[in-house]
């Protein structure tokens, strides 16, 4: 047990502002508070923590250097605002009640591209009827994973888990798509509160307020986190936004110019694309609108 200054590391498996939970090496779990106010603290940090007295809250002194981290423009104003860090998967959950919104899927595919990590798409709720655009050929022609399941049967949960395997994946989608009770099925005795769609308007209500690393019994790691349903990824230059889109990035090196943004600049590969049909027109449209939004409106540092 650590006492006094000397500093311990471990995981960070719950944030709620400046409190949480530490996972450490032996497994055990330990409630912290951050020490200091510069500290942000997020779900899968790996920090540094001391044990002040014998009270058993730790205090979280230093944040270990970070592979990567999710962003979004803070509502409040527009800064960098971190979700989670250290993930290796983002996993993109679709239903076809709340209808599918495909732009902000682009959103989330961009994101992962951005901070290097894989992506799989799941299509929730497949014990219901109504097929809406799921884009899925779409997603499929560009190399991402799709696998269909429903929280509430059961279904192609075991191809899930296996898509988790050993990944510190960070779960996202629309609110009322079912993430929590995804997680509920998967991780058992996990009890994470499940809203209700309401029929009136197909929108769930919001009932996750901390975010969560859920372990898998196969070992793999899960974030379900509340900052994610309304997704805009941070983006600080326009021009990092085609990196988000692979097939547009595969191509950019074959247009005229260097600098091409493949709006309407001649001799443009990615244009050429789309009017063959290689490139989905959707898929070009996402990028386009998320390329204007960035330009109205950069985010500050
Ligand atoms: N038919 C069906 N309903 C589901 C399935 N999974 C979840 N639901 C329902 O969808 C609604 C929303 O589920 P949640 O798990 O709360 O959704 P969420 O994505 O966590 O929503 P937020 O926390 O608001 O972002 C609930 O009424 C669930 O019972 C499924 O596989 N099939
Ligand atoms: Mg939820
Ligand atoms: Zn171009």
């Amino acid at each position: 047990m650590a006492t006094g200054t000397q500093e311990q590391s471990a995981l960070v498996v719950a944030a709620h502002g400046r409190r949480g939970l530490l996972e450490c090496g032996d497994g055990r779990q330990k409630p912290y508070m951050v020490k200091g106010r510069k500290l942000r603290v997020v779900c899968g940090d790996r920090v540094l923590w001391s044990q002040p007295g014998d009270g058993d809250v730790a205090l979280v002194t230093k944040i270990c250097q970070r592979d990567n981290t999710l962003k979004r423009p803070s509502p409040r104003d527009g800064r960098a605002e971190i979700l989670a860090a250290n993930l290796t998967q983002m996993a993109i959950v679709i239903a076809p009640l709340p209808e599918p919104d495909l732009f902000i899927v682009d959103r989330y595919l961009c994101a992962a591209e951005l901070m290097g990590c894989r992506a799989i798409l799941i299509f929730n709720k497949s014990d219901m009827k109504s097929k809406p655009d799921t884009g899925s050929d779409d997603y499929q022609a560009i190399g991402y994973g799709i696998v269909a399941v429903s929280a509430r049967t059961g279904q192609g949960l075991d191809l899930l888990i296996r898509a988790m395997d050993s990944q510190i994946a960070i779960l996202v989608g629309q609110s009322g798509v079912g993430k929590s009770s995804l997680i509920n099925a998967l991780v058992p005795g996990s009890a994470v509160a499940v809203g209700e769609v309401s029929g009136a308007t197909s929108e769930g209500i919001h009932t996750t307020t901390a975010s969560i690393m859920h372990t898998l019994p196969s070992g793999g790691r899960l974030i379900d986190t509340p900052g994610v349903r309304d997704f805009i990824p941070h983006i600080d230059d326009s021009r990092h936004v085609q990196a988000g889109f692979r097939e547009i990035l595969a191509l950019a090196d074959e247009c005229r110019f260097a600098d091409c943004q493949h709006l309407r600049e001649p001799d443009c590969a990615v244009k050429r694309a789309v009017e063959s049909g290689t490139v989905s027109m959707r898929r070009y449209e996402s990028y386009k609108r998320l390329l204007r939004s960035v330009q109205a409106s950069p985010p500050n540092a």
